[in-house]
């Protein structure tokens, strides 16, 4: 049975809007991810899921991301990664984002299910794991978080 799952962008002090379409046809299917983002500035951004749906001191209390199996940070093309990361969105000069993916480590079915958890969009660049910063093997050193929302189920 196909589980489908959204996350809306809320952001009080930010003009990033979003919207993140999940998708999972079965236990064993790849996640579909499609996401349209605006009011970025051009470039590229973060983009990962966090640990905890918690909103209540805005995205900071989303937690670090999400990584069920304790793995290093690393790109979503990796092994070694946290199921969490989806690399970066890349805006344009509009400010808007897409992303139309499908990603083998998210899961909607089963108990690492993403549904509950959190979204974010980060300020700066996802280094994958490799920029040689203290922060690259647990957050790609990505900077603040500009916009987050929880992922809740949908039909
Ligand atoms: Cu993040
Ligand atoms: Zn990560």
């Amino acid at each position: 049975m196909t589980v489908k799952a959204v996350c809306v962008f809320r952001s009080n002090d930010k003009n990033v809007t979003g919207t993140i379409h999940f998708t999972q046809e079965n236990e064993a299917a790849p996640v579909h991810v499609k996401a349209e983002l605006a009011g970025l500035a051009p470039g590229l951004h973060g983009f990962h899921i966090h640990e905890f749906g918690d909103n209540t001191n805005g995205c900071m209390s989303a937690g670090g991301h999400f990584n069920p199996h304790g793995l290093t940070h690393g790109a979503p093309t990796a092994q070694i990664r946290h199921a969490g990361d989806l690399g970066n969105v890349t805006a344009g000069a509009d400010g808007k984002a897409t992303l139309d993916t499908t990603d083998s480590q998210l899961k909607l079915i089963g108990h690492h299910s993403i549904i509950g958890r959190t979204v974010v969009v980060h300020e700066g660049e996802d280094d994958l794991g490799l920029g040689g910063h203290e922060l690259s093997p647990t957050t790609g050193n990505a900077g603040g978080r500009l916009a987050c929302g929880v992922i809740g189920v949908t039909k």
